[in-house]
């Protein structure tokens, strides 16, 4: 049986690769190109998507002389049908900024930590051999004291063999990613509802819609590819209607018909107002209700995770035991809400919650809601996600066409690595966790790993914050962190950065990959230089459920090596003399595409990543895998639903959104989950089953057992974590611009993006400018319990908050607002509340 695993992986694994050596793999695309003709001078054209957003555009990298000279939109990704935003046109400038890092450089003195200067340049062999000897060490004398941060930017197989190195070859769950601060309360909040971690729908909702309704997304400046979708869709049919629920004026509410302004945090009691009006008033979908939903209620007063102590629990438990009741329980929980009483506690006018309310009992009109991090980041996130499927699914308005609930995803592969592949703490691949035996023999089955061997990594390791909260009180020995810049995104950096006490970070030996300097790598005691985007190939899984390559297109300058070959020399170091089921552990994990003795991958970075992908695949394919006999049902159910195709196939056909099934030998890709109607029409399969090969959209099954429905849960309002008063008498919201990514690492080193939106300013409103005698320019000191940043003041930016609250992006180092913000967080996704920190304003003299 162990021989029938082994060969099997690797026999389709060694098919693939030479498959891609034939050519057949290139072949199947009419642009696919190879970096070595791009290197020599040719002139070629690859296949890519975007590496930004999580809107995941499909783009067409033009290659010359080594060098990328041209991205434009593809026409042929289904995502995005040629569009691309200003951050997408400027992608090649990313990648040419002066200082790129072409060199490992090392700290030998520790004293010079958080400054420019004191990293040295090395040899590959000298820094791969310090940071593996420093995890080794770590990892012999005490597992909990190591960590991994990862990242919804790591490519999928790079973050696949991380997770196995971690999981498998460490036996560690100290793995987190950045997602983390991002997608953890929509996850929790599908597992909760759907018992499985996917979104229904897809972006031809955006064009099917009748009614947009924004609940605390920033789509202009966030999500600009779908954005132009919507007004597009807006100004083909006049009767089209956009509700923008947000807690400040931005550029997504010039398109809306009506802008819904709410006090921070109170979300929830507009939600449980409209779920409460459709009840009292018989607007709800009676026969929707009854096929498809049973309902529950959950543990109240869960307090806020703003210290330590607190999040002892494990992922979601012990903190929230939810219970079922009865529907006519739920309405009584609900009764509360009352559109006055959602009014008092929100500011929105009453009749304004109603005509909302409204829009979801008309259901001669399709509505569609989209929310990103107004609701995720949040101290009550997890339970803002479930708020909105009640009411999607009170009105039967789920997974159909234009009729849905979308949670928006941020990073370009958050969907497709951190969740798909499960770089989380609590998680194994394709929807697994690592606390489920049943979970655990089956990653063992795929990974061939002796019976049993995964229960050393039964409990979740460290989420992000407990991660960092960890590293300030020293308690961190070996952090390596990639495609992520930790000391400017995340919260409350003051806790171990800004004290002028660096104990923590002195104490660790802190190893960080990337492609600039960055604030991170002047933390760093060695920082290792990475290819970047198509200087090796990757790929992505977008918010649709959409899986694309972006081909490799140039080389990486320098010295500069994929993150995954730096993964491999790192593993087969640590790993060096450790066995697994009596062979060498390295080659056991990663032998089949990587050669330890000549340090090199066995093949093209193509055939490579094919290669890994069809190992990976095999998680969610039950059918190719020998032992899928060992998983139960429940789980084996799970998988089909996540099924992928051979990894041409998306080469091929510029992506494919998940599940992609084979239907007399084509692989068909599902745009809609759990929706009937006919699989060749992207419609779910199930459908078929319930309603025949004839069946078209029209009902939604959601799973095929009877008693699995999903989950209507009556979650209470409860407040902020804090809230304005005379000390900090401001809320403090932190988000995004349209010019910038993120911390800003890449996207200002675009001189054109630079110059658009050169400095982080704080929105503020008027009133409360006049009121503290500050005008647009004068400089301010922002100070809220956890730390202080100074800023430029302005009263023209992109955000127009109402009085008592201002408004900061967090790309500028030089302005670090998260010196300021919170790491109070959801107790039951972990993910912090970058939105409602208060604060204090007062004038820089001088
Ligand atoms: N240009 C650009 N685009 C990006 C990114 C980038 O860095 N730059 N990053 C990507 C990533 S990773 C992400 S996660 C997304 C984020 O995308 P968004 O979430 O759309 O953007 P943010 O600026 O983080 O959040 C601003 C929104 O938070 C809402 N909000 C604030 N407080 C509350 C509240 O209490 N409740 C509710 N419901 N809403 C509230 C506001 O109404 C506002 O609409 O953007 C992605 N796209
Ligand atoms: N105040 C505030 N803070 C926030 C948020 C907020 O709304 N407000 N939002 C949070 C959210 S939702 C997110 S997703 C996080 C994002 O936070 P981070 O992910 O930490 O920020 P990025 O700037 O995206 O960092 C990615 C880094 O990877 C590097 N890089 C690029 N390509 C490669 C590569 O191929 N290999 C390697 N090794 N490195 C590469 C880039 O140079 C960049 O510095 O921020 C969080 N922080
Ligand atoms: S940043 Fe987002 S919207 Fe802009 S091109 Fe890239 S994927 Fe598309
Ligand atoms: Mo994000």
């Amino acid at each position: 049986m162990e021989l029938t695993r082994r060969s099997f992986v690797k026999s389709t694994a060694v098919a693939l690769a030479s498959a891609a050596a034939a050519g057949t793999l290139a072949g199947c695309s009419s642009l696919a190109g190879t970096g070595s003709a791009a290197a020599s001078g040719e002139g070629v054209k690859t296949v890519g998507v975007c590496r930004f957003c999580g809107c995941g555009c499909g783009v067409i990298v033009e290659a010359k002389d080594g060098k990328v000279v041209s991205v434009t939109g593809d026409p042929e990704n289904g995502s995005s049908r040629g569009l691309n935003c200003v951050k997408g046109y400027y992608l090649a400038r990313a990648l040419y900024g002066e200082d790129r890092l072409t060199v490992p450089l090392i700290r030998d003195d520790k004293a010079t930590k958080g400054t420019a200067s004191g990293l040295r340049e090395a040899t590959w062999d000298e820094a791969l051999d310090l940071v593996a000897t420093k995890l080794r060490d770590t990892w012999k004398a005490d597992k909990s004291r190591l960590a991994f941060w990862g990242s919804g930017q790591q490519p999928i197989v790079e973050g696949y063999c991380t997770a196995k190195f971690w999981k498998a070859g460490l036996l560690s769950n100290n793995i987190d990613p950045n997602a983390r601060l991002c997608m953890a309360s929509a996850v929790v909040g599908f597992m909760n509802v759907f018992q499985t971690d996917e979104p229904a729908g897809c972006y031809a909702d955006i064009d099917e819609t009748d009614v947009f309704v924004t609940w605390g997304a920033n789509m202009a400046e966030a999500h600009p590819m779908l954005y132009s979708r919507l007004t597009a869709r807006k100004l083909a049919d006049s009767a089209v209607r956009h509700y923008d629920v947000t807690t400040m004026t931005t550029r997504t509410s010039a398109s809306a018909d009506k802008v819904l302004t709410f006090r921070p945090g109170s979300d929830i009691a507009i939600a449980n107002a409209i779920a409460n009006y459709l009840i009292v008033n018989d607007k709800y979908d009676h026969a929707f209700v009854a096929d498809h939903v049973q309902f529950k209620q959950g543990t109240e007063n869960i307090g806020n995770a703003t210290d330590d102590g607190y999040d002892k629990s494990e992922i979601g438990q012990a903190v929230d035991n939810v219970e079922p009741i009865t529907f006519e329980a739920f309405a009584a929980r609900l009764a509360p809400y009352t559109l006055e009483y959602a009014s008092e506690l929100s500011g929105v006018p009453a009749e304004d919650i109603q005509e909302l309310a409204e829009v979801f009992a008309d259901k001669s009109r399709r509505v569609l809601s989209l929310w990103t991090m107004g609701v995720n980041q949040h101290n009550r996130g997890t339970w803002m996600n479930h708020c909105i499927y009640n009411i999607h699914l009170l009105t039967g308005r789920y997974a159909l066409p234009g009729d849905g609930a979308f949670s928006l995803t941020g990073q370009p592969t958050a969907c497709g690595t951190a969740r798909e592949v499960g770089t989380f703490s609590h998680r194994l691949p394709a929807d697994l966790v690592v606390k489920n035996p049943d979970h655990r023999r089956y990653t063992e089955a795929v990974w061939d790993l002796p019976n049993g061997y995964l229960d050393a990594i039964e409990k979740p390791g460290y989420h992000t914050v407990k991660m960092f909260r960890e590293l300030s009180k020293g308690n961190i020995d070996f952090l390596w962190s990639a495609h992520n810049n930790w000391a400017v995104s995340m919260p409350n950096l003051t806790r171990f950065l800004g004290k002028g006490d660096l104990t923590g970070v002195n104490d660790a030996f802190i190893c960080v990959a990337e492609v600039y300097p960055t604030l991170s790598t002047q933390y760093a005691d060695v920082v290792l230089p990475a290819a970047m985007w198509v200087e090796r190939e990757g790929a992505f899984g977008n918010g649709e459920r959409r899986t694309a390559v972006f081909e490799k297109a140039v080389d990486a300058p320098g010295e500069a090596k994929w993150d995954l070959w730096m993964l491999m020399e790192i593993a087969k170091r640590v790993l060096d003399g450790e066995q697994i089921g009596g062979e060498d552990a390295f080659d056991h994990l990663f032998g089949a595409w990587y050669d330890a003795e000549t340090a090199a991958f066995k093949g093209t970075d193509r055939e490579v990543c094919a290669s890994i992908w069809e190992e990976y695949r095999t998680f969610s394919n039950p059918d190719l895998n020998p032992d899928a006999a060992a998983i139960n049902a429940e789980a084996k159910l799970k998988m089909e639903a996540k099924q992928l195709a051979p990894y041409e196939e998306y080469i091929h056909n510029h992506g494919l959104t998940w599940p992609v099934r084979e239907v007399d030998g084509q692989w068909l890709p599902t745009l809609w989950r759990f929706c009937d109607g006919k699989q060749e029409d992207g419609f779910d399969q199930y459908g078929i089953e319930a309603y025949g090969e004839s069946g078209l959209a029209g009902g939604v099954s959601f799973y095929k057992s009877a008693d699995k429905r999903p989950s209507v849960v009556f979650r209470p309002w409860e407040p902020p974590a804090e809230e304005p008063s005379e000390e900090y008498p401001f809320w403090f919201c932190t988000g995004r611009l349209l010019e910038h990514w993120h911390t800003g690492s890449m996207t200002r080193r675009v001189p054109e993006l630079d110059r658009a939106l050169p400095e982080a300013l704080l929105d503020m409103n008027p009133a409360d400018c006049e009121r503290l005698g500050v005008t647009d320019g004068d400089r301010v000191r922002v100070t809220s319990r956890f730390g202080t940043c100074d800023i430029t003041v302005s009263t023209a930016g992109r955000t127009r908050p109402p009085a008592g609250m201002v408004f900061a992006p967090f790309f500028a180092e030089e302005t670090l607002v998260n010196l300021v913000v919170q790491d109070t967080y959801c107790p039951l996704s972990k993910e912090p509340d970058f939105k409602k920190t208060c604060v204090s304003i007062e004038k820089i003299e001088g």
